[in-house]
């Protein structure tokens, strides 16, 4: 008998717990308190089968039973009527105002960002983008560039060897050959991603990123070559830059030339001697370029009476710490969150 309160009582609690509305508190009544049927109610009539000596106290324990489970119903009754009409009334209370957690947003690099940028410059102007393996056989990364094995661009000083003919590639052009090897012009392609050169200062990194371009097709000019930069620099570098093209040389194009932008922190004022980013010259070189050597077409079986083209390459690196105000490359590959925080998400 004892037992049996027992397990009423925690039927009773149970089914409390769950319920969510007067109705299901007034079943539960019923079910163990009603006059017909209630279990409780059932119990306590049995107590006529018992033998006489143990009915006072199983009565007493039976209305003790009883009063504590009309004070759970009474309780579970005021608690619903009180928050009746409340949000989420049936499940856990959830305090709104309470700080939520903190979803920390990646950024994106700002190599990565100074890249896309580029990368949306010349694709707006219909360059296709063309990527390549960054080990690349010495033919294409030296030979048909018009590099002769005894040029010094080929020294063991400047070049990751990983075998004796094969190298981390120390540019992309390696890239355009592998296009021009597979098509035909007319040809409008950048080639951006690693390249790898031994050195490692404060300007130089091991790695780092270049965006090379070129466009072949019959009659393309200098002038294509310098309408085609000026556009890309004013875009990349606010409209009012001024842009100027100086005599230079590279083995793969000619004639070739340096192009250099009006300084954008002094902007060449007249006392700019002492400019930390140009040093002075009011001139901050940017990128080279030229018109392909007709020696680098004869590699790739294109014939250069007919093709003419023009080709650049600049480093990532050097325009994202000229935009940025940076002065050790270093910073770009260390990962430290100070740094990299201080670029809008
Ligand atoms: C082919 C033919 C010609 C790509 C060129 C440069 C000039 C150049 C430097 C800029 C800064 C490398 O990152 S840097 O150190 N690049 O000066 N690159 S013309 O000429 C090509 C490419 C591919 C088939």
């Amino acid at each position: 008998m004892i037992d049996n309160l027992e397990k009423l009582h925690e039927e009773v609690t149970g089914r409390l717990e769950r319920c969510a509305s007067e109705e299901e508190i007034e079943q539960i009544r019923i079910d163990y308190l009603g006059r017909k049927g209630g279990k409780l109610t059932a119990l306590m009539r049995g107590l006529r089968e018992l033998p006489a000596d143990q009915r006072p106290r199983a009565g007493q324990e039976l209305n003790r039973r009883r009063g504590e489970i009309e004070g759970l119903l009474e309780t579970r009754l005021d608690d619903l009527r009180r928050n009746r009409g409340r949000p989420m009334d049936q499940g856990p209370r959830l305090d709104v105002t309470l700080p939520g957690n903190r979803v920390e947003r990646g950024r994106v690099h700002p190599l990565t960002r100074v890249t896309d940028e580029i990368i949306d410059v010349f694709t707006g102007m219909g360059f296709e983008i063309a990527r390549g393996p960054d080990v690349e056989d010495d033919y294409h990364n030296f030979e048909a560039l018009n590099i002769p094995r005894d040029h010094p661009a080929r020294d063991m000083q400047d070049t990751f060897f990983v075998s004796d003919d094969h190298v981390l590639r120390t540019h992309t052009s390696p890239v355009q050959i592998r296009i021009m090897e597979q098509r035909r012009p007319p040809l409008q392609i950048i080639a951006p991603g690693a390249v790898y050169r031994h050195d490692d200062d404060a300007t130089h990194s091991p790695v780092f990123h270049q965006v090379e371009g070129f466009m072949v097709d019959h009659d393309i000019s200098f002038g294509d070559l310098k309408g085609v930069l000026t556009l890309f620099l004013e875009q990349i570098f606010q409209d009012e830059v001024r842009v100027r093209f100086r005599p230079s040389f590279f083995p793969f194009t000619e004639p070739s030339a340096e192009v250099d932008i009006g300084c954008i922190l002094c902007r060449g004022a007249r006392d700019a001697g002492n400019c930390r980013v140009c040093r002075g010259s009011g001139w901050l070189e940017i990128l080279g370029s030229g018109m392909i050597d007709p020696n680098v077409f004869g590699f790739v079986g294109y014939d250069a009476e007919a093709f003419s083209g023009f080709a650049f390459g600049m480093g990532v690196e050097r325009i994202a710490m000229l935009k940025y105000g940076m002065d050790d490359i270093r910073l770009f590959f260390q990962n430290d969150i100070r740094f990299l925080r201080q670029f809008p998400p």
